[in-house]
């Protein structure tokens, strides 16, 4: 059975990737909600509706867990799609082992926190870590910016240095120790971000932390897939068009073929 897998677009990939880096053999089924991306500007109520349909796709393609790749549907529909699809499918998010991992770590007491409008806007790191450890300081930013520059390409060059300078110099990021990286785009940007901080601020990739956590999970669970043999993936997106397709490469490391589907009209 394979692994579901969605994100608002394609950035997700990059979640999808390291769980390929982790788990060699498990197939994966992917979801990019290509129509109704950027989520980061969306309604709650929009978010959790399209996160709902998406994971009832998966389900029929028979998936066995279920990995919501996107920050803001982890933020936003996570709840909801736990409640929705019942106790027997297990939902991972890409917010709680980020959160376990800092909590987990004497180190971290003020972390920063970089993502979309939507996902700063929930305040769901602050609510969840602090929950978990009142003493750590939480200081986050907006940066709408970075993900519409990094599908354009932009990254590693002057112009995403200068935006990524601007962004880090605000006064809402002052002394912290630890950035957490709240978006499926920014690990593309994780060099140029530790190059702002001399290596003073731990830069914390989620997609990382978030594929190895999936693989304790699926151990634990009994879930992993006993063969060996090499598994085809699936990619899928609700809307098709070339540029989507180019920046496959981007995200997952190989150019991937997607397949249009519509399932919005059941
Ligand atoms: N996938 C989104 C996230 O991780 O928050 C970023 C892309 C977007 O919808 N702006």
């Amino acid at each position: 059975q394979p692994i579901g897998i969605f994100d608002s677009g394609i950035g997700g990939l990059t979640v999808a990737s390291a769980i390929r880096k982790v788990l060699p053999n498990e197939k994966i089924i992917y979801f990019g909600d290509t129509a109704h991306m950027p989520y980061g500007d969306k309604s709650p109520e929009a978010i959790k509706y399209y996160s709902l349909k998406i994971g009832k796709f998966l389900q029929e393609k028979g998936c066995k867990v279920i990995v919501i790749a996107c920050n803001t549907a982890s933020s936003l529909g996570y709840q909801d799609l736990k409640d929705f699809l019942g106790e027997e499918l297990p939902i991972f998010n890409v917010i709680d082992p980020v959160v376990d991992f800092i909590v987990n770590h004497q180190q971290y007491q003020k972390v920063g926190v970089i993502a979309t409008k939507a996902t700063i806007r929930s305040n769901v790191y602050a609510l969840k870590i602090q929950q978990a450890k009142p003493a750590v300081e939480v200081k986050s930013l907006a940066t709408p910016l970075l993900a519409p520059m990094i599908e354009e390409g932009f990254f590693e060059n002057n112009i995403s240095q200068t935006i990524i300078n601007s962004y880090l110099s605000s006064p809402k990021l002052k002394k912290i120790d630890s950035l957490i990286l709240a978006c499926t785009h920014y690990p593309l940007i994780k060099k140029e971000i530790e190059a702002y901080y001399h290596e003073k601020v731990e830069v914390l990739s989620t997609a990382d932390i978030v594929a190895d956590d999936v693989k304790r999970q699926l151990e634990a669970l009994n879930l992993i897939n006993p063969t060996e043999e090499l598994p085809k993936d699936e990619f899928y997106v609700s809307d098709k068009t070339p540029s989507f397709e180019r920046s496959t490469k981007i995200f997952f490391g190989d150019k991937i073929n997607l397949v249009q589907k519509n399932i919005w009209d059941k």
